[in-house]
């Protein structure tokens, strides 16, 4: 195969991706304390170019005061203070909106937990060279969970295949929350419109890169169960994923019925 053979892959290997630019990672947090310091620290080493912005929602048990802390002592370090607990979407969104008005060339998601190993982080930013999406990913050949009971393995595969079918979308793990994106897919996403609730809001900003006809790459990781803190999770959050998503997949093929041209 050539670059010239106009196939769906060699398009994408014809075009130009831009230089990254500077990463910001974001991490959102909530109750976190017993797991931040050790996060931001392993980032920081992992890659040390990046810059972390904690983005906390007003923690009860003091997170936020405890990056406060770290930011005194690294300037790659900052934190978004916010008013109280609005759920992981939220937070991401105000993360992004805050690397996107400061300048940065990449936004990471990461998870305070351990879950996302940062020592993975250089192979998403490698794949983001030639892509404008990476997802790290649990389901592709390669990828792995550690710590997790089969009962829990089995519900995230489950939601990852039901939105793939429903959604119609070349993924495995679309619920996943250790991604990088260009600044210029966040810009093409519509931020505004995103739904932030729980594991829709992983779902939904993947779904509008596909259907925007941005190039999203899965890069194998490997997910670590937390060792400390508790899970924020719940099982209402999965309900209203699953009945979204539905939803939406719904509204895409009554929209592809009703926008078929009249027969002749
Ligand atoms: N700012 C903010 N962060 C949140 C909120 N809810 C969850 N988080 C953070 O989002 C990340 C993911 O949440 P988790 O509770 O680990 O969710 P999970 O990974 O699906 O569940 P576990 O596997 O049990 O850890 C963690 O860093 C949390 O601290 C929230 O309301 N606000
Ligand atoms: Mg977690």
């Amino acid at each position: 195969m050539t670059d010239g053979d106009g196939t769906p892959a060699a398009q994408v290997r014809a075009r130009r991706f831009g230089p990254l630019g500077t990463a910001l990672v974001i991490i959102p947090t909530y109750n976190e304390a017993e797991n931040i310091k050790a996060i931001v620290g392993r980032v920081r080493r992992a890659v040390p170019e990046v810059h972390v912005l904690v983005a906390d929602d007003n923690s009860p048990d003091g997170t936020g005061k405890l990056a406060d802390e770290l930011a005194a002592e690294d300037d790659h370090v900052q934190v978004l203070h916010r008013k109280g607990k609005e759920g992981l979407g939220a937070a991401y969104l105000a993360g992004f909106r805050w690397g996107l008005d400061n300048g940065y060339g990449v936004l990471v998601e990461m998870d305070a937990d351990g879950s996302h190993q940062p020592e993975e982080l250089p192979r998403l930013l490698t794949a983001l060279k030639n892509a404008d999406l990476v997802l790290g990913s649990r389901w592709v050949t390669g990828g792995r969970v550690v710590n997790w009971p089969k009962s829990r393995e089995f519900i995230s595969r489950g939601g990852s295949l039901y939105s793939r079918l429903a959604l119609d979308l070349p993924l495995r793990d679309i619920t996943g929350g250790y991604r990088a994106f260009r600044r210029e897919t966040l810009e093409g996403l519509g931020l505004d419109e995103v739904a932030s609730q729980g594991y829709c809001f992983q779902v939904d900003l993947a779904r509008r890169a596909v259907k925007a006809g941005y190039h999203v790459v899965e890069v194998p990781i490997t997910f670590v169960e937390r060792e400390f803190g508790d899970s924020k999770m719940s099982r209402d959050i999965l309900v209203e994923a699953l009945w979204r998503v539905t939803t939406w997949g719904v509204g895409e093929r009554v929209g592809k019925l009703t926008s078929r041209p009249p027969r002749k």
